[in-house]
């Protein structure tokens, strides 16, 4: 029996430094309305998608920094934000957005959650387990920083996939085992931009039965300093080969763990200077583009997808019960960084 599902992702362009909030969530607003003009029943926004990707800049001020913030329990009833909770929940569609976290502990964290309609409210939150960039800004005065290290902590709730009440007619309950797997709620886990670049999270949540799997983005469409140097390009050039890593990533991860992507950019100038990538785009579990984002503004990527089309690969090639071999595998979580086998005599 088919599992269809409406889903969007919600490209936004350039958010600055200087855009007042209430412009943001009434653009955020506009792009949620286009999305359930289409009949959308889930919309993925960007990583820290309210403010401009402020871990670009060096930010000295204790009080400015925490403007960038919000408490993650809070989002659906702060003023920033709420607007957009009750809106999903009016329209009755599911959203997943980024956002910088600030905890009663004073942690930072760079996070994301899942926002179901049907229950009214955050029914999964994702912290970034893999922060790019560095501490302290480059030398170099023109560098772009990626000063995600600085501000947040590396993630710590995992990669912990979650059923999403709701969005498919007829799914088997608890207690309904015996229908085998595939036949419940969506399987779904979130995921923050550089993470994309993990084969490990992926898999993570590959191991959990995912079928969707969401990541928001602001990727700097030319970055050297970030990106390394061995190979000269021109922004351009560098800015085709940024789009191309980032979907080859969403349609290589998703073939392997046999479960569609939704990914969705902050994307454009920011801050009049810094150039992010565009390239928003839903993959399936063939690895294939469904529908991307035709430019770098705001704009509604939307696709109509069945979660039966997991299966062939879930039960196929990756049936990873039969052809996983754990025992092989152990490197993975033994060893952090690369140790290369002895020089030969
Ligand atoms: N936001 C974010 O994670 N951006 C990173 C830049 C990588 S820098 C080496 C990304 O992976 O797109």
């Amino acid at each position: 029996m088919p599992r269809t599902i409406k889903i969007a992702a919600a490209q936004m362009g350039p958010v600055h430094i200087t855009s007042p909030r209430t412009e943001v969530i009434t653009r955020m607003l506009s792009l949620l309305h286009s999305a359930s003009s289409l009949g959308a029943q889930l919309v993925l926004f960007p990583e820290t998608a309210f403010t401009t990707f402020f871990p670009r800049h060096l930010i000295a001020s204790q009080a400015s920094l925490d403007s960038y913030f919000e408490h993650g329990d809070n989002l659906p009833s702060s003023p920033n934000t709420k607007p957009l909770f009750d809106a999903a929940k009016e329209l009755g569609i599911d959203i997943s957005v980024g956002f910088a976290e600030r905890t009663e502990e004073g942690e930072g964290y760079n996070a994301s959650v899942y926002f179901s309609a049907e229950k009214g409210a955050v029914i999964a939150k994702y912290r970034k387990v893999h922060l790019p960039g560095s501490k302290e800004p480059f030398e170099n005065p023109d560098a772009v920083n990626q000063l995600e290290k600085r501000y947040f902590q590396p993630g710590n709730l995992g990669f912990k996939a979650f059923r999403t009440p709701g969005l498919v007619a007829g799914a088997a309950k608890k207690g309904s085992e015996e229908l085998g797997a595939g036949k419940g709620d969506p399987i779904m886990g979130m995921m923050i931009c550089n993470d994309r670049r993990w084969a490990e999270g992926w898999r993570i949540y590959g191991m959990q039965g995912v079928e969707v799997v969401l990541c928001g983005y602001n990727t700097a469409g030319f970055a050297p300093d970030l990106w390394g140097t061995r190979k000269v390009m021109t922004p351009e050039e560098a800015e085709v080969d940024a789009v191309f890593h980032h979907k080859l990533v969403m349609q290589s991860n998703s073939y392997m763990n046999s479960c569609f992507s939704v990914s969705a950019a902050k994307a454009g100038l920011e801050d009049g200077k810094y150039d992010l990538i565009g390239g928003s785009c839903i993959t399936s579990p063939e690895g294939h583009v469904l529908a991307e984002a035709k430019g770098k503004g705001d704009e509604i990527v939307f696709a109509e997808i069945d979660l039966e089309d997991c299966r062939q690969g879930k039960e196929k090639t990756f049936d990873f019960e039969r052809h996983r071999r754990i025992d092989q595998y152990g490197l993975i979580t033994e060893q952090t960084g690369v140790v290369e086998p002895e020089l030969l005599p």
